[in-house]
């Protein structure tokens, strides 16, 4: 089955819960122990990517996990050249709140003929970066303006103009470190107008605030910063036990 199948499958059930690492962080060791911790403690998939490509470390920890853990491995690329076959599929990232025609088209462009070489699925994705209360890599390396945290109405314009542009999915994102999740409110107007899954992250702190969100129509919940600041196993099930009480069915 496709992952882009699967993941249909699941939001149909329930709230998901996706760890993000981030392998310019994290030596192959470290990735590995971490995501099958990630694994064990219940999380539903794996997501790897950055905004930089520092080490050089990418396509081997990404290897690394993909061959131990049996959950979707899904990259989620700064750049073009996060592209490698060792994945169950690629959110293939237009950043649809910028107007930087290089994070709307330009990166992808470059990707696309890799991902074709490689026969990797492509989701395509409209990412929306919203405003945080800080400044996070993913703002500056996007040249974006973030959506303003307080405009409903204009969230959900990009949402639909995203759905009507044909992309698969949303991903709702304050950005790696982001002081303020996206609020409550924002995430229900456009679940009640899109009919698109969501993954949403940024700033994630607490379990209770990840139930809040699946609550509030988010289908896919991605944290990464505070599993890295906590080397914890039982956080990861404290966030996958209070997401998987969100049922949908
Ligand atoms: C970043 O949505 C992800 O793109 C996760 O954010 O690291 O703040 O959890 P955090």
């Amino acid at each position: 089955m496709k992952i882009y199948n699967k993941l249909c499958e699941m939001r149909k059930k329930q709230a998901s819960y996706f760890c993000l690492i981030d392998p310019d962080k994290n030596d192959i060791k470290t990735s590995l122990y971490f995501a099958k911790k990630c694994e064990k403690n219940g999380a539903d998939g794996i997501l790897v990517g950055g905004s930089l490509m520092i080490n050089n470390n990418f396509e081997a920890n990404l290897k690394a996990i993909k061959e131990n853990v049996n959950i979707p491995v899904l990259i989620f690329p700064g750049i073009f050249n996060f592209v490698s076959p060792f994945a169950d599929a690629l959110l293939l990232l237009s950043v649809i709140t910028s107007r930087n025609p290089q994070m709307l088209i330009g990166e992808q462009v470059r990707a696309a003929p890799l991902i074709k070489h490689y026969g990797l699925e492509a989701i395509g994705t409209g990412y929306m970066l919203i405003e945080s209360g800080n400044n996070t890599s993913v703002h500056f390396m996007s040249g974006s303006m973030p959506l303003p945290r307080n405009k409903n109405d204009i969230a959900v314009a990009h949402a639909l103009a995203g759905e009507y542009l044909g992309m698969k999915l949303l991903y709702l994102d304050a950005g790696s470190g982001a002081e303020k999740a996206i609020p409550d409110e924002m995430i229900k107007e456009i679940r009640k107008n899109s009919s698109l899954p969501i993954f949403l992250g940024g700033g994630i702190k607490t379990p209770e605030q990840a139930f809040n969100k699946a609550k509030a129509g988010a289908d896919f919940i991605v944290t990464g910063n505070i599993l890295e600041k906590n080397n914890d196993e039982k956080l990861i099930k404290r966030f996958a036990d209070s997401i998987h009480k969100v049922k949908r069915s």
